[in-house]
């Protein structure tokens, strides 16, 4: 991004988002590092953002008194440091604007802030007074603007179980308070201190009850307790006064050698210490659920409602869970697309390439999907999944199909053509037929990549010519009856054998699918308890954070002797300390859910495949009636035993030989009940289903 964008427009005291910056967010998938400035107009905030995107022009700067930014600019620039992630810098207009006086417009600025920022930087200027805190009176107001679950009133001061701003310090971002001209001394009676020492010492509270104490305390209560991380710059001038109006288009090193110091330090810090952003439940977000976040929000409060932390994350993840199935099944689709351009293909060549692109499309959706708790979505993709390779193992036998019967059409037109003449109907004839029968049938085994169905199709073939063989058996005079006999019982087994060799292909195919399915439930349940393990971990570290916090705190007030304050400190943390321990419970009970998740999976994806074996029981029972009415058709028509003889009487030839299969495909079946298998070497007994 060359230059910066409004990201959310402030016109007439009203919020909306400018749709050419989603758009832009909504393309970007990295990672995103999001750190934000907020704080009074005129105080340096844009200057300061291009400082961090390392720009001295970018974010507009205004010379005069009257503000300048509007609403929420955004830039996005690679991150220095972290190469896999963009640094997505906040400016926002100027809080406390006099002649705009609308606070309440600058709370929903201040709070979008918070909640779209990994990092908050509060930007003032001179030092860090009564005034200086009070100015950031917003804080203490968070609890009206933000809500941290859908269950909890806004207003809601009490900090229960289930909301309240107690909760805050787990998903706010980390706070840096930058001050501008500063030009006092960093001493506190009589002692040099570091800047975060002068915040702290800042925000120290005032013991005692009375309003005066209560008031003067709460923002800083509000800073102490919302925020997980403090840390201070100050910043002495830029420049001389004459010079400031030409901030920007001054060379950096004419600026003052101490404030380039702290400017060097500061980037440094938020380059190296600002998180990636995350949204409850400590999801790493990227550019595109930052765009789907920013849209949530200003859209509900430009509604008048309170932007709620819990519901823009369900309302992310149902978005983002349908892209990770489409992204999921897109990812499957081109993955198969090489071998469907070899059809007809073996089993086995199917089946491997099925079972990869199933796991990269199973890749891809985790990679995307967040809080799919109940795994509805990655049944979904299942679904998808299996309904696509049914049509493709259809498509694959279709093919195999085709390819079979053509090249037995094409085999057996010789003979056909020695019917005609009458060659078969002399004696001798009967074993003249079989031995060109028996050659046509090697050749046509020969023949490479036949596909799935090749045994089947021959089956059906010489079944078919079986009576055709027949008649010329019958017909033949050189032989006795007891040798047409031995001839008639020896077809009967050759029929019979090729009828268990199409049975064992099918059995192959069958078995192939078990071990499919097997294999990708296993590769299933690996990758789903990764996520979980994943997504617990991510909960975890958010506690820990709040944790860490807390505790800090609580010694704080415990050396300045808040007993009270402390107490109150201690029930935040001891509640916190439950919620861990409640994760961890969760997270045996989250490894019971994971198993029944992939079962369910499983399940689905028996039921998407059922559409194929529907497929293939109808193809059976059409082939059966086929069949049933050919040797109908046959007997009437007296086609056995009709047989030219010598003087040249023609042969009753079937011409439906190879007896064409209707391929379409069976829409209204809604028998999804799938074949039982006998799984032969794998031991089990017959019966075990796919
Ligand atoms: N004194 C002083 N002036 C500064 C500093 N940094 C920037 N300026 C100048 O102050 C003026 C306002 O700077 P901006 O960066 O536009 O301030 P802002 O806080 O973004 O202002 P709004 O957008 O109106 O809220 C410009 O003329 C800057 O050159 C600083 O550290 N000290
Ligand atoms: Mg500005």
């Amino acid at each position: 991004m060359d230059s910066p964008m409004c990201l959310v427009e402030n016109a007439d005291g009203e919020l909306h988002v400018v749709p050419g910056a989603i758009k832009y967010l909504m393309g970007l998938n990295q990672q995103v590092v999001v750190v934000a400035v907020v704080g009074l107009y005129r105080t340096g905030k844009s200057y300061l953002m291009n400082k961090l995107a390392g720009k001295r022009q970018g974010f507009a700067l205004g010379a005069t008194i009257q503000s300048k930014t509007k609403g929420i600019w955004m830039w996005c620039v690679p991150h220095p440091e972290k190469r896999d992630h963009t640094l997505v810098l906040l400016d926002t207009e100027g809080l406390g604007d006099v002649e705009k006086g609308d606070s309440k417009n600058d709370a929903w600025i201040f709070s979008l802030a918070i909640l779209l920022s990994s990092t908050l930087v509060y930007n003032s200027r001179g030092t860090i007074d009564n005034q200086a805190v009070e100015n950031l009176q917003y804080v203490s107001e968070l609890t009206e603007r933000i809500k941290v679950n859908s269950s909890s009133a806004a207003s809601s001061s009490h900090d229960d179980e289930e909301g309240g701003d107690a909760q805050f310090v787990q998903f706010f971002p980390n706070f840096v308070w930058t001050i501008r001209d500063f030009t006092l001394l960093l001493e506190i009676d009589g002692r040099n201190v570091t800047e975060d020492e002068y915040l702290e010492h800042s925000l120290e509270l005032r013991k005692g009850g009375g309003k005066k104490n209560l008031m003067y305390n709460l923002p800083r209560e509000c800073i102490r307790n919302y925020f997980p991380s403090r840390k201070c710059f100050v910043f002495p001038t830029p420049t001389t006064p004459a010079n400031m109006p030409h901030l920007d288009s001054m060379d950096e090193a004419d600026l003052c050698g101490s404030f380039r110091k702290v400017a060097d330090t500061f980037c440094r810090f938020i380059f190296q210490e600002s998180r990636t952003k995350t949204v409850k439940g400590g999801h790493k977000v990227t550019g595109r659920m930052l765009g789907h976040l920013v849209k949530t929000y200003v859209e509900t409060i430009a509604k008048g409602s309170v932007p709620c932390l819990e519901n823009a994350v369900l309302a992310m993840a149902q978005i983002e869970n349908q892209a990770a199935v489409d992204e999921g099944q897109a990812v499957y689709q081109s993955g198969m697309e090489e071998v469907k351009a070899l059809f007809p293909v073996a089993m086995g060549q199917i089946s491997a390439h099925h079972l990869r692109s199933d796991h990269q499309a199973t890749q891809a959706f985790m990679k995307r999907s967040f809080k799919d708790e109940n795994g509805d979505f990655l049944k979904a993709l299942a679904v998808a999944i299996a309904k696509h390779y049914a049509d493709l193992l259809i498509q694959n036998e279709d093919a195999s199909e085709k390819k079979c019967a053509a090249l037995l059409e094409k085999l057996s037109v010789p003979m056909a053509q020695k019917i005609k003449e009458g060659i078969y109907a002399t004696p001798g004839g009967y074993e003249l037929y079989c031995s060109h029968h028996d050659n046509m049938v090697a050749q046509y085994r020969a023949e490479p990549d036949k596909g799935v169905r090749a045994e089947e199709i021959l089956e059906q073939f010489l079944r078919e010519k079986s009576l055709e063989k027949n008649s010329i058996l019958q017909a033949d005079k050189k032989l006795t009856e007891n040798e047409k006999k031995i001839h008639e019982e020896q077809e009967k087994r050759a029929l019979a054998e090729q009828a268990v060799k199409m049975e064992a292909e099918k059995q192959h195919q069958l078995e192939k699918l078990i071990q499919e399915r097997e294999r990708s439930h296993q590769e299933g349940i690996c990758q789903l308890e990764t996520k979980m393990v994943q997504e617990a971990k991510e909960k975890q570290h958010e506690l820990e954070r709040a944790l860490d916090s807390k505790l800090r705190e609580q010694e704080k007030l415990m050396a300045k002797g808040f007993t009270e304050k402390e107490a109150a400190m201690k029930e935040e943390i001891q509640s916190l300390r439950e919620k861990e321990e409640a994760k961890r419970e969760e997270k045996e009970e989250q490894s019971r859910n994971f198993r029944a998740i992939a079962q369910g999976v499983m399940e689905s994806v028996s039921n998407g495949l059922g559409h194929y074996f529907n497929y293939k029981k109808a193809r059976e029972q059409r082939k059966a009636l086929v069949f049933k009415e050919q040797v109908r058709f046959n007997l009437k028509s007296g086609a056995v035993g009709n047989i030219p003889d010598k003087e040249g009487m023609t042969l009753k030839q079937d011409k439906t030989a190879t007896p064409k299969l209707e391929t379409g495909a069976v829409g209204n079946s809604k028998d999804t009940t799938l074949p039982k298998v006998n799984t032969g070497s794998t031991g089990k007994s017959p019966g075990s289903e796919v």
